[in-house]
């Protein structure tokens, strides 16, 4: 087996840049550990940035999107029982953003890759890749009980951040940015109305966010301890932490409802570089992290596989590889202002456990500073609705 590009991993950026390769008339093959089943209900983003939604509309896959997206215009932060009311239109010349679920995104970008008859093999786990530093690198997967090898002239490792590409980079090659916070998110999904608007709260017992993924469907987490497991979350206790921390003690406010999913996950912001090691290109999640709080991980992974994409069409239809070689330091212009940004938000929105009661002032005097003060809140909101995408 050959192809042009060997894509790894169907998640949003291996699957985002099979879609773009394949309009360009560039063969790939992608290849996903995972079945179909389960990468279409993993639940986790839900803010699609207008960049992000754009490119779904030029690639023809926002049918769905249109009709059953929500329009998000307002960011609220609750703290010490006040708000902070961000109106993104009037703090970004008209810009908001999309909710519409990641898994959502993922079915509708399998849809087309299949409609369109791309070569999408689901159950096939790349064990191992080689020959990155020549020209026809090597792919060796798994695939119905046989061991397969897929010849490639360029790897896209988009496995995410437990993948096996970015660990075939040798020793020495990488440098390694990881900052991992002394808390993790749970995270549920309840059958009941959210609150009306995305409201995120710093409260003395800690983080909590109340979004949603439909008017009748909720979605909510709480900043826990890192150790957790699910099993010291009873539904009761997320419900009486999320009506304390999103200032409703009365229980009057956030509607309650049977609750379907639950998970819990790190927060940490992390960061490899370069993105490339010879004709091996990371992209998205498999090349770094940001925490969740700035709600930006998919829509970085989808600005790295447009950078990708243009410069592999340049490579293999005029031979030039100048935009190749310019490819991680172009991403890494953005991944930073994102990490930036991320690492802001949770700063300031939750509660280290070790939180001394000078830094607690000094957050409360932040949120405060926001409250009034069109300069911050307009920082907040342009950065929340996207930065633009800035051509190399
Ligand atoms: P993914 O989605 O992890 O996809 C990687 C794919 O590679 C497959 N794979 C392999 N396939 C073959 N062989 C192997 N050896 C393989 N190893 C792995 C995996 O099965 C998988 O299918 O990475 P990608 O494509 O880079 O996408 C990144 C995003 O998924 C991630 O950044 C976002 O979910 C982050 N994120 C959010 N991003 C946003 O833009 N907006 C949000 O609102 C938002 N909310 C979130 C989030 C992430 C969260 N968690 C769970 C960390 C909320 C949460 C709670
Ligand atoms: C979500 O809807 O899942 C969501 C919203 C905002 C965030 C992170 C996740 O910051």
């Amino acid at each position: 087996m050959c192809t042009q590009v060997g894509i790894v991993g169907a998640g949003p950026a291996g699957l985002f840049l099979s879609l773009l390769l394949q309009r360009a008339g560039i063969d790939c093959v992608v290849l996903e550990a995972k079945s179909r089943e389960y990468v279409e209900s993993r639940v986790r983003a839900g803010v699609l940035e207008q960049g992000t939604v754009d490119l779904m509309a030029d690639l023809g896959v926002d049918g769905r999107l249109r009709r059953e997206c929500m329009l998000d215009e307002t960011l609220d932060i609750r703290f010490s029982g006040r708000l902070i009311h961000l109106d993104l239109p009037a703090l970004t010349n008209g810009k908001l953003v999309h909710i519409y679920g990641q898994q959502e995104v993922v079915k509708d970008l399998i849809a087309a890759r299949l409609a369109a008859g791309g070569t999408l093999h689901f159950e096939a786990e790349v064990i191992s890749i080689d020959g990155l530093t020549g020209d026809k690198p090597t792919i060796h997967f798994e695939h119905d009980g046989k061991d397969e090898t897929l010849a490639c002239d360029v790897i896209a490792g988009c496995d995410g951040f437990h993948g096996v590409c970015r660990p075939a980079i040798p020793e020495g090659v990488l440098t390694v940015y990881d900052r991992e916070f002394p808390f993790s998110w749970l995270g549920i999904l309840s059958e009941s109305a959210p609150l009306a608007e995305m409201t995120y709260a710093n409260h003395d017992r800690g983080f909590a966010l109340c979004s949603r993924r439909s008017p009748k469907v909720a979605r909510l987490y709480v900043q826990c301890p890192p150790g957790d497991e699910l099993d010291d979350w009873p539904d009761a206790r997320i419900w009486d932490e999320l009506h304390v921390r999103l200032g409703d003690p009365g229980r009057t406010e956030l509607q309650e409802g049977r609750i379907f999913q639950k998970n819990i996950a790190p927060v940490r912001s992390f960061v490899s570089a370069p993105m490339q090691y010879g004709r091996l290109f990371l992209a998205g999640d498999a090349s770094h992290i940001v925490p969740p709080t700035g709600a930006k991980g998919l829509t970085l992974a989808v600005a790295d596989v447009r950078v990708l994409s243009r410069a592999l069409i340049e490579f293999f239809r005029a031979g030039a590889s100048a935009r190749l070689e310019r490819y991680s330091d172009t991403c890494l212009r953005r991944i930073w202002k994102v990490v930036r940004y991320s690492t802001y938000m949770t700063t300031l929105l939750h509660r280290p456990p070790e939180q001394t009661a000078f830094d607690r002032q000094i957050q409360l005097a932040e949120l405060d500073y926001i409250l009034n003060s069109r300069a911050a809140q307009t920082t907040i909101a342009e950065n929340y609705v996207g930065l633009p995408f800035e051509e190399d």
